[in-house]
């Protein structure tokens, strides 16, 4: 039977949040990432930051040469993960098969499902609908037979389409004359080596299997089948996620200590606001610093089970107070050993006092889950937020 493969991907994600939150942005150049005088790149950019040039990965100085007049705007991670939840929970509606491949992107198998729905497009068409209307945001839906294929669909609608692939002689007569690019799995550097031995396009491919095979081994085994509309890839729940981390890179190498524990303090409630958001606790903490010799050091904690900011950083300050006292350029905690919380959790701590701070937290936690993690904090939080941004 043949396979029905949805994949969505928001339109602008991140700049598209911001202007969610700031509709004075809206029809403006927006650029996501570092501010011009940073050292940097774009996350994202708005459709009109794009007619600039602009693009993600670029030199954030190269954006702001193409586009002076573009508002930039330092990403705010914990915002869009929060709305990716909400994006998440409609495409869960029609199948159990999703497989997010980041904040904003994800594949849906309805191969089963479909029917149920009145057909791929009418889901396709539900989740744009969905999107815009308990969002507000737009994305675009690619429906194919295969993952490459749907894939390739929705890149095909970009903006705010939905485009459809039924079969490989449809997706081979769309990507013939393509750059090898288009094939999923052919980078920068696989598409330079084919490009030297006369590789370009995808009807270069077909011509050249026995060439491509030589040259790149299995890799280039797997590519043909792909030029040829072959792909059997399997749309995939992966498994949660083992660990999560936060860094900070800093525009300066830091050499007070105290301002480097507000700002392990401050990733530490935003690593806590996002395990709890998915009921989980972790058994190790870990502390990233790179020196500003670039030299790297990890150190790491494991005991109880924790998950508040407080159990977090008390374990992250303990391991900052024996390191070096060295200029840093990057600091970081990543949490592993990420487990379910139980239902009926133990009090980590014996004495009252302690128990009161965690009632506290839990406070907090449940008013930021429902104001936003930055719109309540201590103003010590406050002003290292101010210094701080994601990156
Ligand atoms: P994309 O889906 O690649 O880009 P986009 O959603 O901003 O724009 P569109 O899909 O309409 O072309 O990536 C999703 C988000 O991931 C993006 O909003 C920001 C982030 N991102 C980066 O931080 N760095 C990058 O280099 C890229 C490509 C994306
Ligand atoms: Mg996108």
């Amino acid at each position: 039977m043949a396979r029905l493969i949805i994949h969505v991907d928001m339109d602008a994600f991140y700049a598209a949040v911001e202007v969610l939150d700031n509709p004075d942005l809206a029809g403006k150049p927006l650029i996501i990432g570092a501010l011009p005088n940073e050292r940097g790149v774009v996350s994202t950019c708005s459709y009109e930051a794009r007619k600039f040039g602009v693009r993600s990965a670029m030199n954030i100085k190269e954006a702001y040469r193409l586009c002076p007049h573009g508002i930039y705007v330092h990403p705010n991670i914990s915002k869009y993960a929060e709305v990716s939840r909400r994006i998440h929970k409609i495409w869960d509606v029609y199948t159990d098969t999703v497989e997010h491949v980041s904040l904003d992107e994800g594949y849906l198998d309805v191969t089963n499902s479909a029917q149920l729905f009145g057909g791929a497009v009418c889901i396709g068409q539900d989740i744009k609908d969905r999107t815009l209307e308990q969002i507000g945001l737009t994305c675009s839906v690619g429906i194919g037979y295969s993952m490459m294929s749907a894939k390739i669909a929705s890149e095909e609608g970009k903006p705010g389409g939905l485009f459809e692939i039924a079969d490989a002689d449809a997706l081979k007569m769309l990507i013939i004359d393509r750059n090898v690019r288009v094939i999923c799995g052919v980078g920068v550097q696989t598409a330079a080596t084919l490009e030297q031995n006369g590789i370009k396009i995808v009807r270069d491919i077909l011509a050249n299997v026995d060439k491509v095979r030589d040259l790149l081994g299995k890799h280039g085994h797997d590519i043909v089948r792909l030029a040829d509309g072959v792909d059997t890839r399997k749309v995939a729940t992966p498994p949660k996620s083992k660990s999560i981390g936060k860094e900070h890179t800093f525009q300066k190498d830091i050499t007070d200590f105290e301002y480097l524990r507000d700002a392990l303090r401050l990733m530490a409630k935003r690593l806590s606001h996002t395990i709890r958001l998915d009921g989980l606790r972790c058994k190790t903490v870990t502390l990233k610093v790179t020196f500003s010799d670039m030299r790297q050091i990890t150190r790491s904690k494991s005991g109880d089970h924790v998950s508040t900011a407080r159990e977090i950083f008390a374990a992250v300050g303990a391991l900052l107070d024996k390191i070096e006292r060295r200029p840093i350029r990057l600091i970081g905690i990543s949490l592993s050993g990420l487990t379910a919380e139980p239902t009926q959790q133990l009090s980590l701590f014996d004495t009252a006092a302690e128990e009161r701070k965690d009632d506290l937290e839990q406070m907090l936690f449940d008013l930021q889950r429902e104001y936003g993690l930055d719109k309540i904090g201590t103003a010590r939080e406050k002003l290292a937020r101010e210094n701080l941004h994601d990156d």
